[in-house]
């Protein structure tokens, strides 16, 4: 791609943002771009590892609708995403409804696909068991990984009802399989009630800080992400971001509301600060449109998409610039 111009989205001064059918941002499909991109927008329509409502399969495309209004010059991080390199939707992982572990197969070769062509993956989920199969195709690709994972819940439970793959446990399971580096692993915007104390004690011996909803608060979004970036250093970084982080004023359409959230200003404010950060795939998650008002959910959720696409461009661009 490096000697290409980058494809953009469609020009809104000539077709109207609300013509077409939705592609994230109005970008082209990546078999538009000869089936190769830096950055591949990716759907998984999969919800059935939710522990209360279900509804994050429609996540994706609502995103991508919502998506319709993004520009294409990010003034918070002076960077045009789409001119830096070439960012393309590639449509919907199709994964099995009804057997999980199929599933988590499925979503796991996709994923080996796409990162096979040399793309960094900008997953729109679907419920958060999808991390867990994510993660392990990259983890073949870097090693073991750093993770920075924003979320109202640690998702690092064993098991429920006897399942190992829920939205609640994607992260044990990452632990447990060696593909996280434990050395910066750490949860952002945690908060609300626990099953009880021994939850923060597995949590930490498998090594990951918390920072609290409070926290961010408190401390505000520049020194959390200078702390951020200081423990992640340069180390391959994968950034999961479960959207009931957000305070339900800020993304009611969600499966497992917690009241006492980050507000989508302190959210993207927390990864413009990641700048320096080797982003080499994200995902947003558990975008539920049923439970949603005014797309204020789907909005705020294509935003974030929207500062993690440009962080991974400005990267592959100061990359290719050396
Ligand atoms: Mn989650």
């Amino acid at each position: 791609m490096s000697s290409e111009t980058p494809r953009g989205p469609v020009d809104s001064s000539r077709v109207p943002r609300y013509a077409g059918p939705a592609t994230f941002a109005r970008l082209p499909r990546l078999d538009e771009v000869g089936g190769r991109a830096d950055v591949a927008v990716v759907g998984v329509p999969f919800d059935s590892g939710v522990s209360y409502r279900p509804g994050a399969r429609f996540g994706g495309n609502a995103i991508r609708e919502a998506s319709r209004l993004l520009r294409p010059y990010n003034p918070a991080q002076d960077a045009s995403p789409f001119a830096l390199a070439q960012v393309a939707d590639a449509g919907d992982i199709a994964a099995n409804p009804f057997r999980i572990e199929e599933a988590v197969e499925t979503i796991e070769a996709a994923a080996d696909d796409l990162l096979g062509t040399g793309a960094r993956l900008m997953t729109l989920g679907g419920d958060h068991t999808i991390a867990l199969p994510l993660l392990r195709a990259v983890a073949k690709k870097h090693g073991p990984v750093a993770l920075l994972h924003f979320d109202a819940h640690l998702d690092t439970w064993d098991t429920y009802f006897g399942a190992a793959y829920t939205h609640g446990t994607p992260f044990r399971r990452a632990v447990e399989e060696g593909i996280l580096d434990t050395s910066a692993l750490s949860h952002v915007g945690t908060r609300g009630p626990l099953y009880g104390k021994q939850d923060l004690t597995d949590d930490e011996k498998m090594g990951f800080g918390i920072v609290t909803s409070a926290d961010v608060y408190r401390r505000g979004a520049d020194e959390v992400a200078d702390q951020l970036r200081q423990r992640i250093g340069d180390r391959p970084l994968y950034i999961s971001i479960d959207i009931d982080c957000l305070d339900p004023a800020h993304a009611p359409g969600t499966g497992t509301p917690e009241a006492g959230g980050m507000t989508s200003r302190e959210l993207l404010e927390i990864l413009r600060g990641l700048a320096a950060c080797d982003v080499v795939s994200a995902d947003v998650v558990e975008v539920a449109p049923a439970y949603d008002h005014a797309e204020i959910t789907s909005v705020a959720a294509s935003h974030t998409a929207y500062e993690l696409t440009t962080l991974m461009t400005r990267r592959i661009a100061a990359e290719r610039a050396e």
